[in-house]
C-alpha cells in the first residue's frame, strides 16, 4: 500500500500494523490535504485484511500544530476535521497516536480520536485555540473531559497552556511514554492491541463536577480574561459536555468554534500570531548573517543594567559588568542577585540555579575587563554626556567587529554613534523595565548601523527570547514616542474634566493591565519631571502645557515609592490620592476652564485614537518598518490587549474611514494636538487599510 493520499500521508504496512505518516512541513498543520489524506487512508485500511492496527505518526520534529492558521480566513474546504476524526475514532482496528514534538489544537484532538496515544519524552500538548480567539473545533472539549475529568479538562482548554510528557502522563491523557524509539514503542503497542475491541472516548460518560463549579469558575475566568471572550466560550463548550450528551455537545462546540471564527477578536488574535513571527523579517536583510555572540558586556548595574544581566545569564551567557566605582560594582552585583531571587522565591528557579547564573558574572570597574566581548550593552544614566564618555572608553577597549549597544531611551542614537571611531557597529537595544521580565526588545538602526549589525541585534533577541522590533532613530522610538502623546492626551482630559482614576478605570477596562497614571506611579514620577524641567527652557510657549504633574512633584509625591502620587498607597492598594483631586480642580479653575464629565467610552476612544494617529506618523516616517510593528511594541512593551490585535489592528477593525471621521472631529475641539497623519489619509482616500501595508 504505497499509493499517495492528498501530498501529506505516506502509509506503509509492515507486519500487520499500517502507519500514517503525516508529513507537511515545517509544523503538519492539518491543511485540507492532510484531512483528505488521513480520512482516504483510513477508509481504505479499514478495507485491508492484512492491517490489523494503526499507528499515526508526525514526520520531522512535531506530531501535528493544529489546524493550519492559514485557512482561516478562507471558505473551510471538505472533508471537515470532526468527519476525519469521526472516521478515525469509528475504525474497528485500534488507532494509535504516537507523539512527540508539539500536539496541539486539532493535533490532540486527532489523538483524543485515536484508541491510544503514547508520547515521547519530548512531547508537548495543549489547545492553545483561545490564544486564537476560538475554542477546539473537532471535539476536543467533549472527548477531553471524558478522558481526564472536567475539572482539569477546563483548565486546558480555557489556558491555552502547553503540557509536558510527564504532565501529560500524570494527567492520564496518555497511555504511555515511549523510552526508547517512538514508532518502534508504538507499533509493538499496536500489535499487542490488535483484533481487540477499540475504546473510544465519545462512548464514555462524564463525571459531573461538583456544585457550583462552573459558576465559580465563570467567575474566575471572567475576571482573568479582561474583555477576551474565547476562555469564557470554551468554559461553554466544557459544560455542555458536562450536560448534553456527546453528539449534543458537539454540536455546541462546532457552533461556538464557527461563531468565534470569525470574529474580530480572533481576526485580532490571528493577525498578532502572524506579526510576532514577522518582526524579525527585515525587508532588506534576508542575507545579512549575525555576528557571534557568546559573551557580553553591560555597563551599569542600575535598574536596567541589571535586568539584562539577569536576561542574558538565563540565557546561559557569561557576562562582565562594568560600572563606575567600587561601591557601585557592589550595588550592581546585588541588584542582579536580587532579580535572582525573585525567580527563587516564586519557585521559578533554585538556589543552585541562582548560584551557577552568579558565578558566570564578573563585575569590575575595569573597561579592560571588556575586551573579549563580542557586545557591550550601555544602560548607564540618561544624559548624553555621560553616554559619550562611555562609548569612547568602549571604542577603546571593545575588540574590532564587537557591536557597542546603548539603551537609551530617548537620546539620539546617531549621536552617540557618532561619538565613535566606528559608527557601522553602533546600535540601539531598548529594553523594557524590568528587562529580565518583558518580552519586548526595540532594536535601534541609526544612519549607519551595518546590516550584520542589525540582524545580530535579533539573534540577540532570540537568544533571550525577546521579541524584537526595528525602530528607527526619532524622540521615544516606536514605543515611548507613542507612550508620551497619549499620556500628553491623558493629561488634557484631566484637565478638561476627567479624574486620573477615572482615566485608569477606563483603559482598564479597555484591556490594559494598568491605567496610565498607575504605570507612571509605579515607575516613579520624579524621572520624568526632571525631563520636564530640563525641556522647558526649549519648549514651544504655543504648545498645551499641563502642570498637575509638577505639583504633585513639588509636594514630594513620586508615586509608589514614596507612598503617595496620583494615588495613595497603604499596604501597597492604591486609593484615589484627595489632594490630587484637588489640585487638578484648582489647576483647571486655574486656566479658566468649565469642567465637564468624559464617559469610559469617550476616553478609551481618545487614548487609541491617538495611538492610531501617531502610530500612522511612525509607519509614515519609516520609523517602524510597518503597521503591525507598532502593534506588536503596544502589545509586548505596553500591555496592549492581544485580542485587540493592537493599535493599527483596531483601525482596521474599526475602519479608517471611521477612524479619520472621530480624529477630524476631535480635532474640531483641539486643532494642534489632533492632526490626522497624511498616511491615515492616503490609506482612506485609496480605500486601503494599514493590514494592507503589512505585505
Ligand atoms: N498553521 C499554519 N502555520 C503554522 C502553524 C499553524 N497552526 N503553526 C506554525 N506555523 C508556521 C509559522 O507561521 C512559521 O512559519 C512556521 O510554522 C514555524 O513556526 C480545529 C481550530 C508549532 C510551537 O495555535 O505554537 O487547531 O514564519 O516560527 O518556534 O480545534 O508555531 O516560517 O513562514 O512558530 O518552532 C492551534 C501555533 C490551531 C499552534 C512551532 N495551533 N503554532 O514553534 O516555530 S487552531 C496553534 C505554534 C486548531 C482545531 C483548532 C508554534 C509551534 P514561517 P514558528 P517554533
Ligand atoms: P539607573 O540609575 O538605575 O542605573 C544607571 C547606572 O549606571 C548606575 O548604577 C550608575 O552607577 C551607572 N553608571 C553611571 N555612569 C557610569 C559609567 N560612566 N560607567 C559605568 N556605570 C555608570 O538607571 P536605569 O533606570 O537603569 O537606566 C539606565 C538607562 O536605561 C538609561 O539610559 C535609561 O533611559 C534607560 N532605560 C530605562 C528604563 C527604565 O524604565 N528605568 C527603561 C528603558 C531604558
Amino acid at each position: 500500500m504505497t499509493e499517495q493520499h492528498g501530498d501529506a500521508i505516506t502509509p506503509t504496512v509492515e507486519d500487520g500494523v499500517a502507519i500514517l505518516t503525516i508529513d507537511n512541513p515545517p509544523v503538519n498543520a492539518i491543511s485540507q490535504a492532510v484531512r483528505q489524506g488521513l480520512m482516504s487512508a483510513i477508509g481504505e485500511v479499514a478495507g485491508d485484511a492484512t492491517v490489523k492496527a494503526v499507528v499515526i505518526i508526525g514526520a520531522g520534529k512535531v506530531f501535528i500544530a493544529g489546524a493550519d492558521v492559514r485557512e482561516f480566513g478562507r471558505l473551510p474546504l471538505e472533508p471537515f476535521l470532526p468527519e476525519v476524526i469521526a472516521a478515525i475514532e469509528g475504525s474497528e482496528k485500534p488507532v494509535i497516536a504516537a507523539i512527540h514534538g508539539v500536539c496541539l489544537g486539532g493535533g490532540l484532538e486527532i489523538a483524543l480520536g485515536c484508541h491510544y496515544r503514547i508520547a515521547a519524552p519530548d512531547a508537548r500538548l495543549g489547545f492553545p485555540e483561545v490564544n486564537l480567539g476560538i475554542i477546539p473545533g473537532a471535539g476536543g472539549t467533549q472527548r477531553l473531559p471524558r478522558l481526564i475529568g472536567v475539572e482539569k479538562a477546563l483548565d486546558l482548554v480555557t489556558t491555552g497552556r502547553q503540557v509536558a510528557a510527564k504532565e501529560v502522563l500524570e494527567l492520564g491523557i496518555v497511555d504511555a511514554l515511549a523510552e526508547g524509539d517512538l514508532l518502534e514503542t508504538a507499533r509493538t503497542f499496536a500489535r499487542e492491541r490488535a483484533g481487540k475491541a477499540p475504546p473510544r472516548l465519545s462512548e464514555r460518560p462524564v463525571v459531573p463536577p461538583p456544585d457550583g463549579f462552573f459558576d465559580r469558575q465563570r467567575e474566575a475566568i471572567t475576571r482573568r480574561a479582561r474583555g477576551q471572550e474565547s476562555p469564557l466560550r470554551a468554559l461553554e463548550a466544557i459544560q455542555a459536555a458536562a450536560e448534553l450528551p456527546f453528539a449534543d455537545g458537539l454540536k455546541r462546540e462546532r457552533a461556538i468554534f464557527q461563531e468565534l471564527r470569525g470574529s474580530d477578536q480572533a481576526k485580532a488574535l490571528r493577525h498578532v500570531f502572524f506579526a510576532e513571527r514577522a518582526v524579525s523579517k527585515v525587508p532588506g536583510l534576508e542575507d545579512a548573517k549575525p555576528r557571534r555572540i557568546e559573551s557580553i558586556a553591560v555597563i551599569g548595574g542600575g535598574t536596567m543594567g541589571a535586568g539584562i544581566a539577569v536576561a542574558a545569564l538565563r540565557a546561559g551567557l557569561p557576562v562582565t559588568m562594568v560600572e563606575a566605582d567600587e561601591a557601585a560594582v557592589e550595588r550592581g552585583r546585588s541588584n542582579v542577585a536580587r532579580n535572582f531571587d525573585g525567580f527563587v522565591s516564586r519557585g521559578r528557579m533554585s538556589e543552585q540555579q541562582k548560584a551557577e547564573h552568579m558565578d558566570r558574572l564578573s563585575a569590575g570597574a575595569d573597561y579592560g575587563a571588556l575586551a573579549g566581548a563580542d557586545l557591550a550593552i550601555e544602560a548607564v544614566f540618561e544624559d548624553m554626556e555621560v553616554k559619550k564618555a562611555v562609548f569612547a572608553r568602549l571604542d577603546q577597549a571593545m575588540k574590532p567587529g564587537a557591536v557597542l549597544a546603548t539603551n537609551t531611551s530617548y537620546l539620539d542614537v546617531n549621536e552617540i554613534a557618532a561619538s565613535t571611531g566606528r559608527p557601522a557597529d553602533v546600535i540601539g537595544l531598548h529594553f523594557f523595565s524590568p528587562a529580565h521580565v518583558m518580552r519586548l526588545l526595540e532594536i535601534v538602526r541609526a544612519d549607519q548601523t551595518a546590516g550584520d549589525v542589525v540582524a545580530t541585534g535579533f539573534a540577540v533577541a532570540r537568544t533571550l527570547g525577546k521579541v524584537g522590533v526595528l525602530s528607527g532613530v526619532c524622540d521615544g522610538f516606536i514605543g515611548n514616542r507613542i507612550l508620551a502623546r497619549t499620556r500628553r492626551q491623558a493629561d488634557y482630559m484631566i484637565e478638561d474634566g476627567a479624574l486620573p482614576w477615572e482615566v485608569d478605570a477606563a483603559m482598564e477596562a479597555f484591556g490594559m493591565p494598568m491605567g496610565p497614571f498607575r504605570v507612571m506611579d509605579l515607575a516613579g514620577l520624579d524621572i520624568s519631571w526632571a525631563a520636564r524641567k530640563r525641556q522647558a527652557a526649549t519648549r514651544d510657549p504655543q504648545e498645551r502645557y499641563v502642570a498637575i504633574a509638577d505639583r504633585i512633584c513639588e509636594k514630594g509625591w513620586f508615586g509608589q515609592k514614596t507612598g503617595r502620587g496620583w494615588y495613595v498607597y497603604e499596604n501597597g492598594k492604591p486609593k484615589p490620592n484627595p489632594e490630587v483631586e484637588r489640585t487638578v480642580l484648582e489647576e483647571s479653575a486655574g486656566k479658566g476652564i468649565t469642567r465637564r464629565p468624559f464617559t469610559a467610552d469617550e476616553i478609551q476612544g481618545r487614548m487609541l485614537h491617538a495611538m492610531i494617529n501617531e502610530g500612522a506618523r511612525i509607519v509614515e516616517e519609516k520609523i517602524a518598518q510597518r503597521p503591525l510593528d507598532v502593534d506588536v511594541v503596544e502589545i509586548f512593551g505596553y500591555g496592549f490587549p492581544r485580542w485587540r490585535g493592537g493599535p493599527m489592528c483596531q483601525a482596521d477593525l474599526i475602519g479608517l474611514d471611521k477612524v479619520l471621521a472621530t480624529i477630524e472631529e476631535f480635532a474640531r475641539g483641539d486643532p494642534a494636538f489632533w492632526v490626522p497623519a497624511e498616511l491615515l489619509r492616503r490609506l482612506v482616500a485609496d480605500g486601503k487599510t494599514f493590514a494592507d501595508l503589512n505585505g
